[in-house]
């Protein structure tokens, strides 16, 4: 099944991509019908591959979370198979070592056997029923920070300061129309004019944070927030993924003095570049992703070591040694 297949219900008017709604969004939190807080109750299903993802995963170590919520990781290449699907073929025998499952869409089914959507991650299984119960990978970030904060690691950042939180949320959501979504409505359009609306919309955005990054380390000053978790995922697939692939051949990332500096900065963090794998990023959206690509060419390029790079991003903050604001008393 091709791309062009997966997404056929979510084309709207002039060609432009839409995406679905997602069907798992109960909250997590103390109180009634909300996804219980517990240790060692839920593994997050991901593919290192996919951004939406990747950012949940970046924030639940930034957190210390990864000691709490276990971690099932997908093949980045996806079977071909009638219905989209993500597989566990780098696990042993092909299966899911908690979950004894082959595929993403069996913790779906399970949790609804009429579930019609496309099987996405993340995805939150409840370990007691291996049910999905959370695939809201808008919101998980701010769960991670907010409901689970019990679980919080001593010296966990604070990735949500209170007196931003209306500003980052602001920005996250043109992060989400402008960028991280942005480059998708570049890639699935299916119109030259939508298709040319998204790519000038993404360089439009990027330029305007060039700017923002040239008198400021991180997005709000001198520390990470979570508005950086969601710019960073979109930045570490472009040069790899979303230029050639989804027709974004503006600019390399790599081109952008101060975008180029801060993402370098980011993946030098732990928790960023620890979590950030390239071929897999390749692989998933050259041979999955993309509409056409009938041999199944694998891109040669491009180079990578330039991530480990000196930035000297540290002279633009009046905090040079430290990059979070460390969290108020749990
Ligand atoms: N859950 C969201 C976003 C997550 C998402 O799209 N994840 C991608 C990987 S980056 C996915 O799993 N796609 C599977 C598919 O399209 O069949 C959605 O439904 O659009």
């Amino acid at each position: 099944m091709t791309v062009t297949q997966w997404i056929s219900g979510e084309i709207g008017d002039q060609g432009s991509f839409v995406r679905q709604k997602n069907r798992f969004t109960t909250p997590f939190g103390q109180g009634e019908g909300a996804l219980p807080v517990e240790a060692g109750r839920y593994r997050l299903l991901w593919s290192p591959a996919c951004p939406w993802a990747h950012r949940s995963v970046i924030v639940r170590s930034l957190l210390g979370l990864d000691r709490v919520i276990s971690l099932g990781t997908a093949d980045p290449v996806r079977p071909k198979q009638t219905k989209g699907d993500w597989a566990f073929t780098l696990d042993k025998g092909g299966m899911d070592p908690v979950l004894n499952v082959k595929t993403v869409s069996e913790v779906y089914l399970n949790a609804d056997p009429d579930y019609t959507g496309r099987f996405t991650v993340p995805v939150v299984v409840d370990l007691t029923t291996k049910q999905a119960v959370n695939n809201d990978y808008f919101n998980l970030t701010r769960y991670w920070e907010t409901a689970w904060k019990q679980y919080h690691k001593q010296d966990a950042p604070d990735l949500y300061p209170e007196p931003l939180r209306e500003e980052i949320d602001a920005l996250n959501g043109v992060l989400f129309d402008e960028i991280n979504n942005g480059v998708y409505k570049a890639g699935f359009a299916r119109s030259q004019e939508a298709y040319e609306r998204a790519y000038d919309q993404v360089f439009q955005r990027l330029d305007s944070l060039e700017e923002r990054l040239s008198t400021s380390r991180f997005l709000f000053g001198d520390y990470i927030t979570e508005s950086d978790v969601r710019l960073y995922v979109t930045l570490a697939r472009f040069d790899v993924a979303y230029y050639n692939g989804f027709l974004l051949n503006r600019n390399q990332i790599a081109d952008f003095r101060n975008l180029w500096g801060y993402a370098r900065d980011l993946y030098q963090t732990p928790g960023f570049g620890d979590t950030t794998d390239f071929d897999a990023i390749k692989k998933h959206y050259h041979l999955c992703a993309v509409a056409t690509n009938p041999k199944q060419l694998l891109p040669k390029g491009p180079e990578s070591s330039g991530w480990r790079l000196p930035h000297d991003r540290e002279n633009l903050s009046r905090d040079p040694q430290r990059k979070f604001l460390p969290e108020q008393g749990v």
